[in-house]
């Protein structure tokens, strides 16, 4: 994140000229509505195009929450705050558009910090509005009192403390602009209650502008050029694709300069969908979890190209044994992100999108024979080892492959955090942007059913899976009342080992077997769905996985589908921590070929 997109938020009873409005008003002061900060807030978001809202009223939102249903906004009643933000960044993800969400002061506030984190981490465009208590009690220990802007500061792009009713809209238009502008990012706005009460003219700005705050969108065309040579001269280059590609819109002139380069594309675990899985350039998952032909040939790789993606330590490993000989080019809307992690021989700084359009001219039509060949190799080494199945459980990543084959890799899938997310990513197949939601930077558990619910809210045309654990699940699972009351047509495959199983899998592998409390009991997930009202449906074999999946999509309407797998599967590959990628563990099930 760079600290020049940050500055000071208002503090409570400070002078700070946070939430004052900078920006000229264009209609004469009389002839504007005199509206409530309430109606203002409402007014605001309509004007800044939001159809939907995730929250949870409170004391502070109250007068907030009577003005909304007079607005064209659909306000969904999420079960916790934290699912409210998360909702919001699902929604964000799969839409491109900004998330929403709202919470009351003190609990319900600091409700929202995790949702908040998630999306700071993964770059997520997300505007929490917050009550506050009233400005005459601001400081003094009040009822559901907290300094949520001082909470947030390292977990927001920005934040605000309003302080009068006419700077709410013009905060609100800058809150969005910050939200989805440069590197994208969560912003809260924090309203007391009194301002919210009081009255004020209202017009909403036609532009935002922040003063110190100039994203970085275009590149220098020196570092330009230096990259298309890098690019030209390369023997064997990989480009690494993040979820700046993405962020920027830029997914269709990426796949034209990968064509045009002839350069094989790996995802970090947020740039799956960027470019299709399918194509022949595209190689897979890097990284920890990532495919073993991938991490082969970052390691043998004479050039590295990562746009839009910030060289997180579970994609590069032990940073000294990443990508060993390769030269590196960093395109990152951030300039924060450069050298912060990995050395960049190249850097550009610019939004992928405007780079790439300047890039694709200076790069030659190539084809790299040979490292596609030997790539190849590597890939159908991988393909031709064989696993063998555990008889009797259904096999963790033929759930993920035929849930695959029967959407006919189309659906939108959200995932928890541990080992199915990493099943998820190894084995769906993505093709289209923005149909993988995953929790990336923070890792945060319960992120899959309220993200997927925030994703069919905003895509109902699309079919959505959520595919979580049983860990997570029980963190998340109030949201299937949210489900319910919203009649989402979202579907649950719960991943169940009985364990708190990637905890499980590193107490396994690397603290030698030291099972300490990752046992996690839980309740029958189909009677539990059924005393939500929805259907749910258990599996116990691989021969009733391919059914249950069917059965579940001629369902209208949400579905549990608990899958019970064995409790002690691990997921491979794993790089160690502290390892580097190229020194990846595998089953020991993994028969490959030209080992035995
Ligand atoms: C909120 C939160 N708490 C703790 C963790 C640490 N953690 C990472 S994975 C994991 C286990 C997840 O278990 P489960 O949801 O059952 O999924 P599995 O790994 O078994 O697929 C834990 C506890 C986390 N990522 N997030």
């Amino acid at each position: 994140m760079s600290v020049a997109d940050v500055t000071t938020p208002a503090r409570p009873g400070s002078t700070s000229q946070a939430g004052q409005p900078t920006r000229p008003e264009t209609r004469p002061r009389e002839e504007r509505p005199v509206l409530t900060g309430s109606q203002i807030t409402c007014a605001s978001l309509e004007a800044e195009g939001v159809t939907t809202v995730f929250g949870y009223p409170g004391g502070a939102v109250i007068p907030l929450y009577d003005a909304l249903p007079k607005y064209a906004m659909h306000h969904v009643l999420v079960r916790f705050e934290q699912w409210a933000a998360l909702a919001a960044d699902g929604y964000a993800r799969a839409t491109g558009k900004v998330g929403v969400c709202i919470a009351t002061s003190g609990p319900g506030a600091t409700n929202l910090v995790t949702g908040l984190a998630n999306a700071q981490l993964d770059s997520v465009p997300v505007v929490a509005i917050t009550g506050q208590v009233a400005q005459p009690m601001i400081g003094r220990d009040a009822f559901q009192e907290v300094d949520i802007t001082g909470i947030t500061l390292p977990v927001t792009k920005h934040n605000y403390l309003v302080q009068r009713p006419e700077d709410i809209a013009p905060t609100l238009k800058e809150a969005f602009y910050l939200a989805r502008s440069g590197r994208p990012g969560p912003v809260l706005v924090d309203i007391p209650k009194n301002v919210f009460l009081a009255k004020a003219p209202f017009q909403y700005p036609a532009t935002a502008g922040r003063r110190g705050y100039q994203p970085s969108l275009l590149p220098n065309m020196r570092q330009v050029r230096l990259a298309a040579e890098a690019i030209n001269q390369a023997k064997r280059p990989l480009i690494m694709a993040g979820h700046g590609i993405m962020l920027s819109g830029a997914e269709d002139i990426f796949a034209r300069f990968v064509e045009r380069t002839g350069v094989p594309v790996i995802f970090t675990l947020l740039g799956l969908g960027c470019f299709p899985e399918s194509h022949p350039l595209a190689l897979g998952l890097m990284g920890m979890h990532g495919h073993r032909h991938v991490n082969a040939a970052l390691d043998q790789a004479d050039l590295l190209v990562n746009i839009g993606a910030r060289f997180d330590d579970r994609a590069t490993g032990r940073v000294s044994g990443f990508a060993p000989h390769a030269k590196i080019v960093h395109v990152d809307i951030d300039p924060a992100e450069i050298g912060k992690n990995v050395r960049a021989d190249v850097p550009v700084v610019g939004d992928a999108r405007e780079v790439l359009k300047v890039l694709i001219h200076q790069v030659e039509h190539r084809r790299h024979g040979d490292w596609l060949a030997w790539i190849d190799t590597q890939r159908n080494r991988v393909l031709a080892a064989a696993l063998e199945d555990r008889p009797d459980w259904p096999e963790p990543y033929a759930i993920v492959r035929t849930l695959s084959e029967v959407t006919q890799g189309e659906a939108l899938v959200a995932t928890d955090v541990g080992q199915h997310q990493m099943w998820a990513a190894q084995h769906y197949g993505f093709n289209h942007p923005n149909r993988w939601l995953t929790s990336g930077g923070l890792g945060t558990m319960g992120y899959g059913v309220p993200s997927a619910v925030g994703a069919k809210i905003g895509r109902p045309d699309l079919e959505v899976w959520a595919i979580v654990g049983d860990g997570g699940f029980q963190m998340s699972l109030n949201e299937l009342a949210t489900i319910g009351q919203e009649r989402l047509d979202v579907k649950i495959a719960v991943i169940n080992n009985g364990y708190l199983g990637m905890v499980r899998q590193w107490q396994d592998l690397f603290q030698a077997h030291n099972y300490s409390e990752v046992a996690i009991s839980a309740p029958d997930f189909v009677k539990l769905a059924e005393a939500y009202g929805i259907t749910g449906l258990r599996v116990r074999t691989n021969a009733e996985i391919r059914p249950a999946i069917e059965q579940a999509r001629t369902i209208p309407g949400p579905v549990v589908i608990d899958f019970v797998i064995e409790p002690e599967a691990n997921v491979y590959p794993i790089v160690p921590p502290g390892a580097s990628n190229s020194e990846m563990i595998h089953d020991t099930r993994w028969r490959d070929p030209e080992e035995v």
